[in-house]
Protein backbone atom coordinates (compact mmCIF):
# COMPACT_ATOMS: atom_id res chain seq x y z
CA UNK A 1 0.00 0.00 0.00
CA UNK A 2 2.79 2.36 1.10
CA UNK A 3 4.90 1.43 -1.80
CA UNK A 4 1.40 2.17 -4.37
CA UNK A 5 1.04 5.67 -2.60
CA UNK A 6 4.97 6.20 -3.32
CA UNK A 7 4.36 5.22 -6.80
CA UNK A 8 1.37 7.56 -7.31
CA UNK A 9 2.89 10.44 -5.77
CA UNK A 10 5.76 10.19 -8.10
CA UNK A 11 3.46 9.93 -11.10
CA UNK A 12 1.73 12.98 -10.00
CA UNK A 13 4.83 14.77 -9.57
CA UNK A 14 5.96 14.31 -12.85
CA UNK A 15 2.45 15.08 -14.62
CA UNK A 16 2.35 18.78 -12.84
CA UNK A 17 5.81 19.83 -13.60
CA UNK A 18 5.53 18.57 -17.31
CA UNK A 19 1.63 20.61 -17.10
CA UNK A 20 1.50 23.38 -19.69
CA UNK A 21 -1.64 25.02 -18.72
CA UNK A 22 -4.23 25.85 -16.02
CA UNK A 23 -6.73 23.56 -18.00
CA UNK A 24 -3.80 20.36 -17.82
CA UNK A 25 -3.56 21.57 -13.85
CA UNK A 26 -7.12 20.99 -12.65
CA UNK A 27 -7.78 18.35 -14.45
CA UNK A 28 -4.52 16.47 -12.38
CA UNK A 29 -5.76 17.73 -9.30
CA UNK A 30 -9.35 15.95 -9.94
CA UNK A 31 -6.98 12.59 -11.42
CA UNK A 32 -5.28 12.70 -7.92
CA UNK A 33 -7.15 14.39 -5.51
CA UNK A 34 -10.92 14.88 -6.50
CA UNK A 35 -13.47 12.81 -5.24
CA UNK A 36 -13.23 10.00 -6.86
CA UNK A 37 -9.13 10.71 -7.19
CA UNK A 38 -6.21 7.86 -7.20
CA UNK A 39 -4.89 8.76 -3.41
CA UNK A 40 -8.54 9.31 -2.30
CA UNK A 41 -9.00 5.98 -3.93
CA UNK A 42 -6.38 4.55 -1.23
CA UNK A 43 -7.76 6.25 1.47
CA UNK A 44 -11.22 4.85 0.70
CA UNK A 45 -10.02 1.20 0.76
CA UNK A 46 -7.52 1.32 4.08
CA UNK A 47 -10.93 0.10 5.76
CA UNK A 48 -9.97 -3.39 4.84
CA UNK A 49 -6.29 -3.18 5.91
CA UNK A 50 -5.06 -4.21 9.03
CA UNK A 51 -6.22 -2.47 12.21
CA UNK A 52 -2.23 -2.28 12.97
CA UNK A 53 -1.50 -0.96 9.23
CA UNK A 54 -3.71 1.34 9.37
CA UNK A 55 -2.46 4.44 10.91
CA UNK A 56 0.87 4.21 9.00
CA UNK A 57 -0.56 3.59 5.64
CA UNK A 58 -3.86 6.89 6.53
CA UNK A 59 -0.35 9.13 7.50
CA UNK A 60 1.38 7.97 4.65
CA UNK A 61 -1.75 9.01 2.02
CA UNK A 62 -2.21 12.32 4.17
CA UNK A 63 1.93 12.98 3.28
CA UNK A 64 1.38 11.94 -0.04
CA UNK A 65 -1.82 14.10 -0.56
CA UNK A 66 0.01 17.33 0.82
CA UNK A 67 3.03 16.88 -1.20
CA UNK A 68 0.60 16.64 -4.18
CA UNK A 69 -1.49 19.59 -2.68
CA UNK A 70 2.13 22.00 -2.67
CA UNK A 71 3.24 21.10 -5.91
CA UNK A 72 -0.22 21.55 -7.57
CA UNK A 73 -0.24 24.90 -6.25
CA UNK A 74 3.59 25.74 -6.74
CA UNK A 75 3.33 24.68 -10.53
CA UNK A 76 -0.17 27.16 -10.44
CA UNK A 77 1.91 30.06 -9.26
CA UNK A 78 4.54 29.44 -12.02
CA UNK A 79 1.85 28.81 -14.83
CA UNK A 80 -0.28 32.18 -13.41
CA UNK A 81 3.13 33.59 -14.10
CA UNK A 82 4.04 32.88 -17.78
CA UNK A 83 0.27 33.43 -18.42
CA UNK A 84 1.05 36.87 -17.38
CA UNK A 85 4.49 37.28 -18.62
CA UNK A 86 3.14 36.40 -21.96
CA UNK A 87 0.52 38.76 -22.00
CA UNK A 88 2.51 41.54 -21.01
CA UNK A 89 4.56 40.67 -24.23
CA UNK A 90 1.43 40.12 -26.71
CA UNK A 91 0.29 43.84 -25.57
CA UNK A 92 3.54 45.16 -25.78
CA UNK A 93 3.72 49.56 -26.62
CA UNK A 94 6.67 50.79 -28.54
CA UNK A 95 6.09 54.18 -26.72
CA UNK A 96 9.48 55.32 -28.92
CA UNK A 97 6.87 55.10 -32.21
CA UNK A 98 5.93 58.68 -33.26
CA UNK A 99 2.08 59.69 -32.39
CA UNK A 100 -0.60 60.15 -34.76
CA UNK A 101 -0.76 64.06 -35.20
CA UNK A 102 -4.14 65.29 -33.54
CA UNK A 103 -6.58 67.12 -36.25
CA UNK A 104 -7.47 70.48 -34.28
CA UNK A 105 -11.07 72.24 -35.22
CA UNK A 106 -11.17 75.39 -36.19
CA UNK A 107 -14.47 78.11 -35.47
CA UNK A 108 -16.33 78.08 -38.51
CA UNK A 109 -16.24 81.58 -39.85
CA UNK A 110 -19.97 82.41 -39.36
CA UNK A 111 -19.76 81.55 -35.89
CA UNK A 112 -16.57 83.46 -35.54
CA UNK A 113 -18.59 86.97 -36.56
CA UNK A 114 -21.57 85.75 -34.55
CA UNK A 115 -19.62 85.71 -31.62
CA UNK A 116 -17.93 88.80 -32.26
CA UNK A 117 -20.98 90.68 -32.95
CA UNK A 118 -23.11 88.87 -29.73
CA UNK A 119 -19.88 89.72 -27.77
CA UNK A 120 -20.05 93.76 -28.78
CA UNK A 121 -23.61 94.24 -28.56
CA UNK A 122 -23.93 92.44 -25.36
CA UNK A 123 -21.04 95.20 -24.21
CA UNK A 124 -23.54 98.11 -25.15
CA UNK A 125 -25.80 96.31 -23.15
CA UNK A 126 -28.12 94.33 -25.52
CA UNK A 127 -29.98 91.36 -24.69
CA UNK A 128 -30.05 88.19 -26.61
CA UNK A 129 -33.53 87.26 -27.64
CA UNK A 130 -34.45 83.55 -29.56
CA UNK A 131 -37.58 83.07 -32.05
CA UNK A 132 -38.59 79.90 -34.13
CA UNK A 133 -37.55 79.06 -37.64
CA UNK A 134 -40.92 77.99 -38.32
CA UNK A 135 -43.09 81.27 -38.30
CA UNK A 136 -46.55 82.10 -38.97
CA UNK A 137 -47.78 84.79 -41.49
CA UNK A 138 -48.59 87.13 -38.82
CA UNK A 139 -45.25 87.11 -37.24
CA UNK A 140 -43.29 87.54 -40.70
CA UNK A 141 -45.47 89.57 -42.42
CA UNK A 142 -48.84 90.73 -40.79
CA UNK A 143 -47.37 92.82 -37.55
CA UNK A 144 -44.48 93.77 -39.78
CA UNK A 145 -46.57 95.85 -41.71
CA UNK A 146 -46.60 93.77 -44.57
CA UNK A 147 -50.50 92.92 -45.23
CA UNK A 148 -51.45 90.14 -47.85
CA UNK A 149 -50.98 91.37 -51.66
CA UNK A 150 -48.24 93.90 -50.50
CA UNK A 151 -45.65 94.22 -53.14
CA UNK A 152 -43.00 93.57 -50.47
CA UNK A 153 -43.63 90.13 -50.00
CA UNK A 154 -42.42 89.86 -53.36
CA UNK A 155 -39.07 90.82 -52.25
CA UNK A 156 -38.92 87.77 -49.70
CA UNK A 157 -40.18 84.83 -52.09
CA UNK A 158 -41.33 82.60 -48.65
CA UNK A 159 -41.25 78.51 -48.29
CA UNK A 160 -44.28 77.78 -47.13
CA UNK A 161 -45.26 74.56 -44.94
CA UNK A 162 -48.08 72.72 -43.73
CA UNK A 163 -50.37 74.28 -41.51
CA UNK A 164 -50.45 77.63 -42.97
CA UNK A 165 -46.86 78.05 -41.28
CA UNK A 166 -43.61 79.16 -43.75
CA UNK A 167 -40.22 79.11 -43.04
CA UNK A 168 -39.35 82.77 -41.70
CA UNK A 169 -38.05 84.85 -44.63
CA UNK A 170 -36.00 87.36 -41.86
CA UNK A 171 -35.11 87.52 -38.16
CA UNK A 172 -37.51 90.39 -37.77
CA UNK A 173 -40.50 88.30 -37.02
CA UNK A 174 -38.36 88.18 -33.45
CA UNK A 175 -38.96 92.12 -32.90
CA UNK A 176 -42.43 91.69 -32.59
CA UNK A 177 -42.37 88.66 -30.42
CA UNK A 178 -40.08 90.23 -28.17
CA UNK A 179 -42.28 93.51 -28.28
CA UNK A 180 -45.28 91.59 -27.37
CA UNK A 181 -43.16 89.82 -24.22
CA UNK A 182 -41.47 93.06 -22.55
CA UNK A 183 -41.70 96.75 -21.77
CA UNK A 184 -39.45 99.54 -23.43
CA UNK A 185 -36.72 100.21 -22.91
CA UNK A 186 -35.87 97.45 -24.99
CA UNK A 187 -32.20 96.37 -26.29
CA UNK A 188 -32.31 93.36 -27.73
CA UNK A 189 -30.25 91.33 -30.50
CA UNK A 190 -31.01 87.83 -32.15
CA UNK A 191 -29.68 85.78 -34.87
CA UNK A 192 -30.41 82.86 -36.73
CA UNK A 193 -31.28 81.09 -40.13
CA UNK A 194 -33.54 82.53 -42.52
CA UNK A 195 -34.72 81.02 -45.93
CA UNK A 196 -35.94 82.44 -49.01
CA UNK A 197 -36.73 81.10 -52.64
CA UNK A 198 -33.60 82.72 -53.98
CA UNK A 199 -31.54 81.09 -56.92
CA UNK A 200 -28.25 80.13 -55.27
CA UNK A 201 -25.30 82.37 -56.66
CA UNK A 202 -21.87 83.89 -55.32
CA UNK A 203 -23.79 86.10 -53.03
CA UNK A 204 -27.50 84.76 -52.65
CA UNK A 205 -28.40 81.71 -51.07
CA UNK A 206 -31.93 80.16 -49.89
CA UNK A 207 -30.51 79.66 -46.53
CA UNK A 208 -29.14 82.06 -45.35
CA UNK A 209 -28.53 84.08 -41.35
CA UNK A 210 -29.45 87.28 -40.02
CA UNK A 211 -28.62 89.30 -37.53
CA UNK A 212 -30.97 91.64 -36.04
CA UNK A 213 -31.01 94.40 -33.72
CA UNK A 214 -34.23 96.19 -31.52
CA UNK A 215 -33.82 99.32 -29.49
CA UNK A 216 -36.72 101.21 -28.01
CA UNK A 217 -36.92 103.49 -25.56
CA UNK A 218 -38.06 107.63 -25.33
CA UNK A 219 -36.17 110.03 -27.10
CA UNK A 220 -34.61 107.25 -29.76
CA UNK A 221 -33.82 109.07 -33.36
CA UNK A 222 -32.07 108.27 -36.33
CA UNK A 223 -28.59 109.43 -35.10
CA UNK A 224 -28.25 106.48 -32.37
CA UNK A 225 -28.73 104.23 -35.60
CA UNK A 226 -26.17 105.44 -37.13
CA UNK A 227 -24.07 105.72 -33.95
CA UNK A 228 -24.66 101.58 -33.23
CA UNK A 229 -24.40 100.63 -36.96
CA UNK A 230 -20.97 102.77 -37.68
CA UNK A 231 -19.34 101.52 -34.72
CA UNK A 232 -20.44 97.95 -35.55
CA UNK A 233 -19.24 98.17 -39.09
CA UNK A 234 -15.50 99.32 -38.03
CA UNK A 235 -14.94 97.14 -35.47
CA UNK A 236 -15.80 94.11 -37.84
CA UNK A 237 -14.43 95.85 -40.92
CA UNK A 238 -11.30 97.75 -39.92
CA UNK A 239 -11.34 102.02 -40.11
CA UNK A 240 -9.93 101.21 -43.46
CA UNK A 241 -13.29 100.03 -45.67
CA UNK A 242 -16.11 102.66 -46.21
CA UNK A 243 -19.48 102.75 -45.08
CA UNK A 244 -22.42 104.04 -46.67
CA UNK A 245 -26.11 104.65 -45.45
CA UNK A 246 -28.60 104.45 -49.03
CA UNK A 247 -32.14 105.54 -48.63
CA UNK A 248 -34.29 102.72 -48.83
CA UNK A 249 -37.73 101.16 -48.09
CA UNK A 250 -38.87 98.45 -45.82
CA UNK A 251 -42.86 98.76 -44.60
CA UNK A 252 -41.82 98.16 -41.02
CA UNK A 253 -39.60 101.11 -40.77
CA UNK A 254 -39.62 104.47 -41.82
CA UNK A 255 -37.30 105.91 -42.72
CA UNK A 256 -35.74 103.48 -43.78
CA UNK A 257 -31.89 102.88 -45.00
CA UNK A 258 -29.41 100.46 -46.34
CA UNK A 259 -25.40 99.86 -45.15
CA UNK A 260 -23.07 99.23 -48.04
CA UNK A 261 -19.18 98.67 -47.02
CA UNK A 262 -17.15 99.35 -50.26
CA UNK A 263 -15.53 96.44 -51.92
CA UNK A 264 -12.54 94.44 -50.75
CA UNK A 265 -11.88 92.68 -54.10
CA UNK A 266 -11.72 96.35 -55.84
CA UNK A 267 -11.16 98.68 -53.19
CA UNK A 268 -14.38 100.64 -54.70
CA UNK A 269 -13.56 100.80 -58.07
CA UNK A 270 -15.86 98.52 -59.12
CA UNK A 271 -15.64 94.97 -59.99
CA UNK A 272 -17.92 91.73 -61.11
CA UNK A 273 -18.30 90.79 -57.34
CA UNK A 274 -19.73 94.54 -56.50
CA UNK A 275 -21.46 94.82 -59.93
CA UNK A 276 -19.29 97.29 -60.56
CA UNK A 277 -20.75 99.58 -58.01
CA UNK A 278 -17.85 99.53 -55.97
CA UNK A 279 -19.98 98.95 -52.97
CA UNK A 280 -21.33 95.76 -51.32
CA UNK A 281 -24.71 95.72 -49.19
CA UNK A 282 -24.55 94.20 -45.66
CA UNK A 283 -27.43 95.30 -43.83
CA UNK A 284 -31.23 97.01 -44.19
CA UNK A 285 -32.46 99.40 -41.17
CA UNK A 286 -34.68 101.85 -40.43
CA UNK A 287 -36.92 103.76 -37.51
CA UNK A 288 -39.52 101.30 -36.03
CA UNK A 289 -42.88 102.26 -38.06
CA UNK A 290 -44.82 103.64 -35.30
CA UNK A 291 -47.75 101.49 -36.77
CA UNK A 292 -45.51 98.69 -35.79
CA UNK A 293 -45.10 99.58 -32.29
CA UNK A 294 -48.92 100.31 -31.55
CA UNK A 295 -49.96 96.34 -33.33
CA UNK A 296 -47.37 95.12 -30.41
CA UNK A 297 -49.07 96.72 -28.03
CA UNK A 298 -46.59 100.20 -27.44
CA UNK A 299 -47.58 103.70 -27.20
CA UNK A 300 -45.57 105.10 -30.19
CA UNK A 301 -46.43 108.72 -29.03
CA UNK A 302 -44.53 107.70 -25.95
CA UNK A 303 -41.56 105.59 -27.55
CA UNK A 304 -39.98 105.82 -30.76
CA UNK A 305 -37.22 103.27 -31.20
CA UNK A 306 -34.46 101.98 -34.45
CA UNK A 307 -34.09 98.35 -36.24
CA UNK A 308 -31.62 96.72 -37.98
CA UNK A 309 -31.07 93.39 -39.98
CA UNK A 310 -27.69 91.95 -41.09
CA UNK A 311 -26.73 89.50 -43.64
CA UNK A 312 -24.10 87.45 -41.70
CA UNK A 313 -23.27 85.37 -44.92
CA UNK A 314 -22.28 88.65 -45.92
CA UNK A 315 -21.09 90.26 -43.56
CA UNK A 316 -18.45 87.24 -43.52
CA UNK A 317 -17.88 86.76 -46.76
CA UNK A 318 -16.60 91.01 -46.71
CA UNK A 319 -14.37 90.88 -43.72
CA UNK A 320 -12.63 87.48 -44.54
CA UNK A 321 -12.24 88.42 -48.25
CA UNK A 322 -14.69 85.15 -49.30
CA UNK A 323 -15.83 85.97 -52.96
CA UNK A 324 -18.70 83.01 -53.15
CA UNK A 325 -20.79 82.47 -50.45
CA UNK A 326 -21.15 78.88 -51.33
CA UNK A 327 -17.87 78.40 -49.55
CA UNK A 328 -19.60 78.81 -45.87
CA UNK A 329 -21.77 76.10 -46.75
CA UNK A 330 -19.75 73.65 -48.57
CA UNK A 331 -17.66 72.45 -45.61
CA UNK A 332 -14.69 72.04 -47.21
CA UNK A 333 -11.61 71.41 -45.06
CA UNK A 334 -8.91 73.01 -47.30
CA UNK A 335 -11.56 76.33 -46.88
CA UNK A 336 -12.54 75.89 -42.86
CA UNK A 337 -8.90 75.09 -42.18
CA UNK A 338 -8.04 78.80 -42.78
CA UNK A 339 -9.78 79.99 -39.78
C1 LIG B 1 -34.58 92.35 -44.39
O1 LIG B 1 -34.60 91.14 -44.36
C2 LIG B 1 -35.11 93.20 -43.29
N1 LIG B 1 -35.84 92.38 -42.37
C3 LIG B 1 -33.97 93.93 -42.60
C4 LIG B 1 -34.45 94.98 -41.68
C5 LIG B 1 -34.57 94.68 -40.32
C6 LIG B 1 -34.76 96.26 -42.14
C7 LIG B 1 -35.03 95.67 -39.46
C8 LIG B 1 -35.20 97.22 -41.29
C9 LIG B 1 -35.33 96.93 -39.93
P1 LIG B 1 -33.28 92.44 -46.67
O2 LIG B 1 -34.22 91.63 -47.42
O3 LIG B 1 -32.62 93.59 -47.37
O4 LIG B 1 -33.95 93.04 -45.35
O5 LIG B 1 -32.14 91.50 -46.05
C10 LIG B 1 -31.18 92.00 -45.14
C11 LIG B 1 -29.81 91.44 -45.46
O6 LIG B 1 -29.88 90.00 -45.51
C12 LIG B 1 -29.29 91.83 -46.81
O7 LIG B 1 -28.65 93.09 -46.74
C13 LIG B 1 -28.34 90.73 -47.12
O8 LIG B 1 -27.10 91.00 -46.50
C14 LIG B 1 -28.96 89.54 -46.46
N2 LIG B 1 -29.64 88.64 -47.41
C15 LIG B 1 -30.88 88.76 -47.95
N3 LIG B 1 -31.16 87.76 -48.79
C16 LIG B 1 -30.07 86.95 -48.78
C17 LIG B 1 -29.72 85.72 -49.44
N4 LIG B 1 -30.56 85.08 -50.24
N5 LIG B 1 -28.51 85.18 -49.20
C18 LIG B 1 -27.64 85.80 -48.37
N6 LIG B 1 -27.90 86.94 -47.71
C19 LIG B 1 -29.10 87.52 -47.91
Amino acid sequence: MERKLEALQEEALEKIASARDLAELEQLQVEFLGKNGKVTGVLRGMGRLDPEERPKVGKKANQVKEIIEKELEARLQILKADQEKQRLQEEAIDITLPGKPLQGGRIHPMQLIIEQLEDMFLRMGFSIEEGPDVETDYYNFEALNIPENHPARDMQDTFYVEGGLLLRTHTSPVQVRTMEKQTPPIRMITSGKCYRVDELDATHSPVFHQLEGLVIDRGITFSHLKGVLIAVTREIFGAGREVRFRPSYFPFTEPSAEVDVSCFKCQGQGCSLCSRTGWLEILGAGMVNPRVLEMSGIDAERFTGFAFGMGLDRMAMYKYEIEDIRHLWDNDLRFLKQF
